[in-house]
């Protein structure tokens, strides 16, 4: 596979080997892109170096997307080493565990400003910092995850819902903000994966066997799926399509009775 040849990119989200954003990344490599990768934080450095060793050439740098600083040192290296950006993928998203459990009606204020900084704020962040990078090449992909929880009630899913449904406005608002500029903005909305941050959804076993029971490709997606979309997206197969949120979920977005 070709169809990133010659192309540097950006991965934020990569916690282990079960993310999304590392099949992504895995993905992105394999078709011929140059890549940086981003670990929030001590706590998941060593996981991502790891991983990242697999890859060709890889830079390996910190970022958290609540610390302002860091995410302007991350795009001064990315300019440093690579002089470019040709895409971003972002795979962040957080929500305080207790704001799942209780009821939505209970979301707290601060569990609120968490949810929504980290999981849509983000994106805005982080496309800012990749603008000049992506115009010094003429153009950019941007590509973020999201989930159907932003437009139908999930049990459990509760804040984070709404942060999606935030997270793909903005897709839409960064997409007419950036596309004179060559700059797409798009999104993949994924069926339920067994990842970290799906372990913090409560009754999520059930959720996996529903889609297994109702999508129409009876099945679930794995992350390889959602990765070879993402290659599409954001290589030059996409090129006409901007402020897109394409289901990857075997179909279940249009399931009703
Ligand atoms: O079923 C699923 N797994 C789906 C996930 C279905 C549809 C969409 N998604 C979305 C998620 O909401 C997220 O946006 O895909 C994206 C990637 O999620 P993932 O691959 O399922 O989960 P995970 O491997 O946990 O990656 C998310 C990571 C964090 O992991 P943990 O679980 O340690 O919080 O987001 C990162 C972190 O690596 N993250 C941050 N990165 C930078 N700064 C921050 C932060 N402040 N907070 C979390």
């Amino acid at each position: 596979m070709t169809q990133l040849a010659g192309k540097t990119g950006l991965i934020v989200g990569i916690a282990n080997k079960r993310s999304i954003a590392w099949a992504i990344a895995q993905a992105a490599s394999a078709a011929g892109a140059r890549l940086a990768v981003t670990y929030q934080g001590e706590r998941l450095e060593e996981n991502v170096r790891d991983l990242a060793s697999g890859l060709t050439d890889p830079l390996i740098l910190p970022c958290d997307v609540t610390n302002d600083a860091q995410m302007a040192d991350l795009f001064s290296a990315i300019a440093r080493e690579l002089g470019g950006l040709d895409f971003l993928v972002h795979g962040a998203a957080f929500a305080p565990r207790e704001e799942l459990a209780a009821p939505f009606v209970q979301t707290s204020r601060e569990g609120f400003r968490i949810s929504l900084d980290i999981s849509a704020y983000s994106l805005i962040a982080l496309a800012r910092g990749a603008l000049p990078l992506m115009e010094a090449r003429g153009g950019g992909s941007i590509l973020t995850l999201t989930y159907l929880g932003s437009e139908r009630v999930f049990q459990n899913y509760n804040v984070m819902g709404v942060a999606k449904a935030a997270l793909e406005a903005s897709v839409r608002y960064l997409a007419a903000d950036l596309g004179p500029k060559g700059i797409r903005v798009n999104a993949i909305s994924a069926g339920p994966i067994k990842t970290l941050a799906a372990s913090g959804v409560s009754g999520f076993s059930s959720i996996l066997q529903h889609y297994r029971d109702r999508a129409p490709l009876r099945r679930t997606v794995d992350t390889a799926e959602v990765a070879d979309a993402a290659v599409f997206l954001l290589g030059s197969a996409g090129r006409a399509i901007t402020a897109e949120v394409l289901m990857v979920d075997g179909g279940y977005h249009a399931t009703g009775m």
